[in-house]
């Protein structure tokens, strides 16, 4: 059963949480006279909950449409594409101004793409890209440089291994969603970082979906598969890396020590492991997206030009660093 709920928008962030599938955030703007604006509606379909980093998103972009006085049609997909389709041809069907979505993989988009299209919907595509055979399906792309992130992910671990002093490196890689963007993206960027290393060896990629409890699945898969050959693992989000650790534990070895834990995000949770030492280094990926997209829908409303993508700037936390002035994360 769906539920629709019309509430004002506050703080709102305790409604992340919810277990709802859609909830409307109405606002009203206010032009420099004071006089009220008509409301933007901006559709948005969430893939859903699956880690810190995406709800920290979801809260970012309620917040955010409060303060730019956006109405929010928000839509949560449970992890299921067509979820996010129907999501979308609600979208059209009640006429809002903008769609925004993060596609939860890439392939798929064509056919939704084009009713909006034809019914004048601008679509704002955030945190992940598509793979469509028609160009001009999509606005822009709002969303992280995963293909960098996993450069710096590779190039952290030879300057490990340089300072380990290691004549060889074992690696596996525990990977998110298959055919998302991230997924692809993260493995090529430290495939290539590493290629001209003789010293790395990439044992095994699999499959962790971004997920907790599949990030501990795939660590015990890897620990039988492999023992102690292992030296690193790379995981392509921090809840997989948050599932790997204790596993790592309980087969006796030290994370952080005698294997080399690689993450990617830069949650609290994960941070604060980080700085016990259990994990090496963090790429940064900011789920703090909302404001670039706000701005976007006024600019596409508008008939203003955008850009066609736009990455936020992300650093690496490690144990290379004192973390100790590190601010709170937010996520
Ligand atoms: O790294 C992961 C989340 O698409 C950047 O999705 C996002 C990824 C993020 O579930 O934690």
């Amino acid at each position: 059963m769906k539920k629709w709920i019309m509430k004002k928008a506050g703080p709102a962030l305790f409604l992340a949480g919810l277990l709802m599938t859609v909830f409307l955030l109405t606002a009203c703007r206010k032009n420099e006279s004071g006089e009220a604006e008509p409301d933007l509606l901006l559709g948005f379909s969430q893939i859903g909950s699956e880690s810190a980093w995406r709800v920290g998103n979801t809260n970012d972009i309620i917040e955010q449409a409060d303060k730019y006085g956006i109405s929010l049609m928000f839509e949560d997909a449970r992890q299921k594409q067509e979820n996010q389709i129907a999501a979308i041809r609600r979208f059209i069907a009640y006429k809002v101004d903008v769609i925004a979505f993060s596609p939860i993989v890439e392939e798929g988009w064509d056919n939704v793409l084009l009713e909006a299209k034809n019914a004048g919907i601008p679509v704002i595509l955030v945190d992940r890209d598509i793979s469509t055979k028609e160009e001009g399906l999509a606005a822009c792309l709002i969303g992280a440089d995963f293909y960098q992130e996993g450069v710096k992910a590779g190039e952290y671990l030879i300057r490990k291994a340089d300072s380990l002093g290691l004549g060889q490196v074992n690696i596996v890689e525990i990977t998110g969603t298959a055919s998302s963007t991230p997924m692809r993206q993260r493995q090529a960027g430290f495939a290539d970082a590493i290629s001209g290393d003789e010293r790395m060896h990439v044992l095994e990629s699999i499959d962790g979906d971004f997920i907790k409890s599949r990030g501990a699945e795939c660590m015990q898969l890897l620990l039988e598969q492999y023992g102690d050959q292992i030296d690193a693992v790379y995981s392509h989000n921090d809840e997989m890396t948050l599932g790997a650790l204790p596993v790592i534990e309980e087969a006796g070895q030290r994370p952080g020590e005698d294997i080399i834990v690689i993450s990617i995000d830069g949650g609290q949770d994960a941070i604060d492991v980080l700085r016990q030492g259990k994990i090496n280094c963090i790429v940064e990926c900011t789920p703090k997206l909302g404001r670039e997209v706000m701005e976007t829908v006024i600019r596409l409303k508008k008939g203003g030009r955008v850009e066609r993508e736009i990455h936020p700037d992300e650093a690496v936390f490690s144990d290379e660093q004192d973390l100790s002035n590190l601010e709170p994360r937010g996520y």
